[in-house]
């Protein structure tokens, strides 16, 4: 393992945390929402007296948005969208609004707990943070003493302050770091970063021709795309929507075709049958900017129209007027490259396949086009890792073509726990992940826990993973904590931070002062890497930018343009390693990978069964929000859509509760009988059927999508496949 990195940061002794001290006195009646939890627990300080706002960010999704807080007398009363942060449009959704229910949610962690009964009995007992802490650091350390430090795996999800939990790993010695990318996008990732070099962002604000496969935008909303595809811009926009069912998106786009399961791969590759076979692409940019256009020729000969209607269920003719239409608004038009490419085993190839399709138009560096991100640096707060020798690679090493060293492959590693094979992984630390939720086949993932000596989870709610776990952590929520400026790319790129709303409620912790506390007891080494505070760990940053420093503090948000630029990339070679778009990809062939997308049909359901599609609601983030009780308001509890001509055959109705079935588990949950979805498919939303049984809103409602999936993966990314499960659906 490599440990040289350059300590930058002045090595201080620890000085304690004081902007998050805990704090004291109980609430009075300020909030009734507080009341409750006044009884249940201590409530922090509420030390500033007035009206406050406080520039913030919303962490109930991936978006982050622009949040000013509302404060008085210490309590969050509303959550605005900060009208500065262009990306979000000056828009919360209502997750963002119902954020403020994360922080006094009765529900929510307060303490440290450790676990007194067996696993997942839900038996706890208050603990100090000294104790919680110290049996964190003895565990790590007899599990790293007896297996090695790649004994410890260290799960955590994107956050502000995710870099201070891999960064532990990295210090404590293991190489076993799982990220979410394998759960979410990194067949994406993979698909257009082979072909482009990058991962381009589709410019959906001003663009005249969209095509989107199943990214259902007006449902998961991903800022600014899921306001711009609703407004557009100058009335000439045409919508082409691909999803088995007919979803809010669907309600929006100008044409919605209901497509097979998997049949997207074939109707993007007879787009580029009719684009190439008739001549539509942009010859000049083919010629300068791409390679192995020649072989896409004759490659994409066999894709015809009437080839793909069956296969996609579209018919041949609407293929070729899209195809046509499409070329016709190019340079102003995207296929939309989606966000969750965790569909089939294919995915990389079929994400691939779009790229492609891009490409040709010459939709590449244009207004309305595919435009690649811009980002602005800030300077890297760098560390000094201690060496271990004879730590061994990755434990999913070699397992997929491309596996992230930093992400890694859930599926991969998860199998490879559970043969321990090729060595043992006996600790499990948790950080804003939530696998047994997240992670396809449950059963599966509380079967690798199960063999683990030591499962530790820091959270902000007793999740099923921490319902899972030996120790639960409290992080302080969001709202409640410092977190240091974050620099995000896109067309218009962004700097945005965290400023503390509120004290910090009951014991919650912001993570890095957990992260300095388990350092501390892993030994001076470690914890050298750790001496800082985020006011420190900022000012680095941000040294020599007080532009950006006083943006930060005026406007919560720094721009470096408000306008964004086109063709920033003309004359600058690709980052691929010809330097150029790569149609025909050398770099696949020489690992034994197609160099050209080759189509790939899914099998068809067995008589009896139903292809199983999973997905998001607007009013939920993944499988996490559900007890939030302004949400679950919205949504208390899942359904199984089933198309009505299916339902009558079975004599089901509308409401009925049913059995639902896999090869890897059964759930019980109630039948929505639609026309809203094909026959062949049926569907779930996702965060039901939670194990937890501390989320008391949710616990016992509807059923779990990830307890039926079938874990299978892309061999190429190492992305979850999470569309191939057949299921069959029983009377209750
Ligand atoms: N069944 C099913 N599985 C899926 C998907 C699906 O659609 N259906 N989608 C896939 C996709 S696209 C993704 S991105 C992944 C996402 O899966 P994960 O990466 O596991 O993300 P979440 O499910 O949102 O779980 C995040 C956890 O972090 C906690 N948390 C939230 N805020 C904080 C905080 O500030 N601090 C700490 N310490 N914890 C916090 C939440 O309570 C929750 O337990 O799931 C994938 N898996
Ligand atoms: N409200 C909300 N917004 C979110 C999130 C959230 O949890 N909640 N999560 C964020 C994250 S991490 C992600 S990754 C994105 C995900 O957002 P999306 O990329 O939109 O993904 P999903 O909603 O998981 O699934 C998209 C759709 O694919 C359809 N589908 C299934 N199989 C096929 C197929 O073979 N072809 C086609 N064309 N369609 C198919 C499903 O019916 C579903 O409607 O959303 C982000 N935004
Ligand atoms: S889209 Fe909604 S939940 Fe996600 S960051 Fe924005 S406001 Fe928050
Ligand atoms: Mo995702």
């Amino acid at each position: 393992m490599s440990h040289q990195n350059k300590g930058s940061l002045s090595r201080r002794r620890f000085l304690g945390l004081s902007t998050c001290a805990l704090a004291a006195a109980a609430v009075g009646s300020q909030v009734t929402v507080l009341k409750a939890l006044a009884q249940t627990g201590k409530v922090g300080a509420l030390k500033t007296v007035g009206e406050r706002n406080v520039f913030t960010n919303c962490a109930m999704c991936i978006n982050n948005c622009g949040v000013i807080a509302r404060v008085r007398d210490g309590v969050i009363t509303k959550l605005d969208p900060n009208p500065h942060f262009i990306k979000s449009r000056a828009m919360l959704c209502a997750r963002g609004n119902a954020g403020i229910k994360a922080v006094y949610d009765p529900d929510r962690l307060k303490y440290p707990l450790i676990r007194v009964g067996e696993r997942g009995e839900g038996k706890w007992r208050r603990a100090s943070w000294d104790e919680a802490l110290d049996l964190v650091a003895k565990n790590m350390l007899e599990i790293g003493e007896k297996y090695s430090r790649a004994g410890m795996m260290f799960a955590s999800t994107k956050g502000f302050q995710e870099g201070y939990f891999t960064r532990l790993a990295e210090c404590y010695g293991s190489p076993n770091t799982l990220r979410h990318p394998t759960l979410c996008l990194a067949s994406l990732i993979q698909g257009f970063g082979a072909t482009f070099g990058t991962t381009p962002t589709p410019d959906v604000l001003n663009s005249d021709y969209i095509i989107m496969s199943g990214a259902n935008r007006a449902e998961g909303i991903v800022t600014p795309d899921t306001i711009d595809l609703i407004r557009g811009e100058g009335g000439r926009r045409k919508i082409v929507y691909l999803d088995p069912r007919f979803t809010r998106t669907a309600a929006k786009a100008d044409e919605w075709y209901p497509v097979k399961p998997g049949g997207d791969f074939a109707f993007i590759l007879a787009m580029t049958h009719v684009i190439v076979g008739e001549e539509l692409y942009d010859k000049a940019f083919v010629e300068e900017k791409t390679v192995g256009f020649d072989k896409l020729i004759p490659h994409v000969q066999q894709y015809s129209p009437e080839w793909a209607e069956p296969e996609c269920d579209i018919p041949a003719a609407d293929i070729r007027r899209i195809a046509r239409e499409f070329a016709a608004a190019a340079p102003k038009a995207v296929y939309y490259p989606g966000r969750r490419s965790s569909f089939f085993e294919n995915d990389t190839q079929m994400r691939r396949a779009m790229a492609i399709l891009n490409a040709i138009v010459g939709n590449w560096d244009v207004k309305g086009g595919m435009v690649p991100n811009s980002s602005v640096k800030l300077k890297k707060n760098d560390y000094l890792a201690p060496w271990y020798d004879d730590v061994p690679e990755r434990l999913d090493k070699g397992a997929v073509s491309y596996l992230s060293n930093s992400d890694g492959s859930w599926k991969f590693f998860r199998d490879r726990v559970i043969e321990a094979k090729p060595y043992p992984v006996k600790g499990m630390m948790v950080y804003k992940q939530n696998p047994v939720s997240s992670v396809p086949n449950r059963s599966k993932t509380l079967k690798m826990m199960d063999q683990m000596d030591f499962i530790c989870t820091i959270d902000i709610c007793m999740s099923d993973t921490a319902w899972y776990s030996d120790v639960v952590l409290p992080e302080a929520t969001y709202l409640e904590r410092r977190d240091p400026a974050k620099s995000t790319g896109g067309i218009l790129p962004v700097v945005t931070r965290r400023e503390q709303v509120v004290e910090a409620m009951f014991e919650s912790k912001p993570n890095l002062w957990i992260m300095q506390q388990i350092a501390r007891r892993l030994g001076d080494e470690v914890y050298e890497s750790f001496d800082f505070t985020i006011e420190q760990y900022d000012a680095h940053q941000l040294k020599g930018r007080d532009d950006i420093k006083e943006a930060l503090e005026t406007r919560g948000v720094y721009y470096p343009s408000t306008q964004p630029t086109y063709g920033k990339s003309v004359g600058k070679k690709f980052k691929t390693k010809t330097g150029k778009i790569e149609i025909y990809s050398e770099k696949y062939e020489k690992k034994g990978i197609d160099p050209l997308p080759v189509y790939t049909a899914q099998e068809q359901a067995p008589k009896g069964k139903y292809r199983l599609v999973i997905g998001r609601n607007a009013y939920l983030t993944q499988n996490t929000t559900n007890n939030n009780a302004l949400l679950n308001e919205l949504i208390p509890e899942n359904s199984l859509w089933l198309n009505r001509t299916e339902a009558v055959r079975m004599g089901l109705s509308d409401g009925q509760m049913v059995r639902v079935r896999s090869s890897v588990g059964e759930e019980k949950l109630r039948v929505e009988v639609t026309e809203k979805i094909r026959p062949d498919t049926v569907f779930m939303h996702n965060g039901f059927g939670i194990l937890s049984q501390i989320q008391s809103n949710v616990y016992g409602k509807g059923g779990s999508n990830t307890n039926l999936m079938e874990d299978r993966a892309c061999p190429i990314s190492g992305n979850f496949a999470m569309h191939h499960t057949f299921v069959e659906i029983l009377p209750a």
